[in-house]
């Protein structure tokens, strides 16, 4: 049973570069404009503590490589920070917590990505994230080559680094992506939105979707 609060929360997800960080601030703008108040935050972060967690994380080179079990359960302590510290508190006090991934992208990335064991993953689910479960989660739906090739061409115009999850192979983000369909199966929270229609399309269903959260 996932705790009811008064605010709601909204967790975007897919693959590489489909288009979660433009959407949430386009979903933002929307509701902010209908007097919501909205928490935008992002995973791993989201706090100071969290976001330093991240820089280890995302870096391309560490002297060592990183296992992935501490890489898992760095996710999952940078989680339970951003959650104590921001998303229970906003949700608490009426706000709608639009958070860019989740723990779906822990069961996604780690779980079918690396490899990791599912009902481990789910443990510590359990003791980072206790009865907090997002309301409804966006799938943001892509070919890998399509996320992959936006992701890169943003990256050569804002020029920010490949980060360490983007140097994996495509048979990481497959099993990634896989990953993703099958939670979305599990899941009646579910919403997939095809990410190669046009920016416009794709704001459009999730406009209709928002209204239908908001209770319109
Ligand atoms: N991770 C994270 C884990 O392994 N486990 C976990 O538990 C968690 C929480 C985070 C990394 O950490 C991993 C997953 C990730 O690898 P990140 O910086 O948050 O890294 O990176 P991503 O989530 O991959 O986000 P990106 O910023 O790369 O991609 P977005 O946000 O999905 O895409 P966005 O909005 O920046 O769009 C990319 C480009 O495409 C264009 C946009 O304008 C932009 O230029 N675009 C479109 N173009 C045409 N048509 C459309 N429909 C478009 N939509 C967007």
């Amino acid at each position: 049973m996932s705790r009811k609060f008064a605010g709601k929360f909204i967790t975007f997800e897919g693959g590489e570069g489909v288009g979660k960080s433009t959407n949430i601030q386009w979903c933002a703008d929307q509701l902010n404009e209908q007097g919501i108040e909205v928490v935008v935050t992002r995973e791993p972060g989201g706090t100071p503590i969290a976001e330093l967690i991240r820089n280890k994380l995302l870096k391309a080179h560490h002297p060592e490589p990183m296992t992935p079990m501490a890489e898992l359960l760095l996710m999952f302590a940078a989680r339970n920070q951003h959650l104590e510290q921001v998303i229970i508190p906003a949700l608490e006090r009426g706000a709608w917590v639009l958070c860019d991934r989740f723990t779906d992208s822990t069961i996604a990335y780690q779980g079918f990505g690396r490899g990791l064991d599912l009902s481990a993953i789910e443990q510590l689910k359990s003791l980072a994230q206790g009865d907090v479960e997002p309301d409804c989660t966006f799938l943001l739906d892509a070919p890998v080559e399509v996320g992959m090739a936006r992701a890169r061409g943003r990256s050569e115009t804002t020029g920010e680094a490949t980060d360490r999850f983007e140097t994996e192979a495509l048979a990481f983000f497959e099993r990634v992506k896989d990953g993703f369909h099958s939670l979305a199966a599990m899941h009646s929270r579910f919403v997939i939105v095809d990410a190669t229609q046009t920016l416009d399309d794709v704001q459009t269903e999730l406009s209709v979707r928002l209204s239908m959260l908001k209770g319109d």
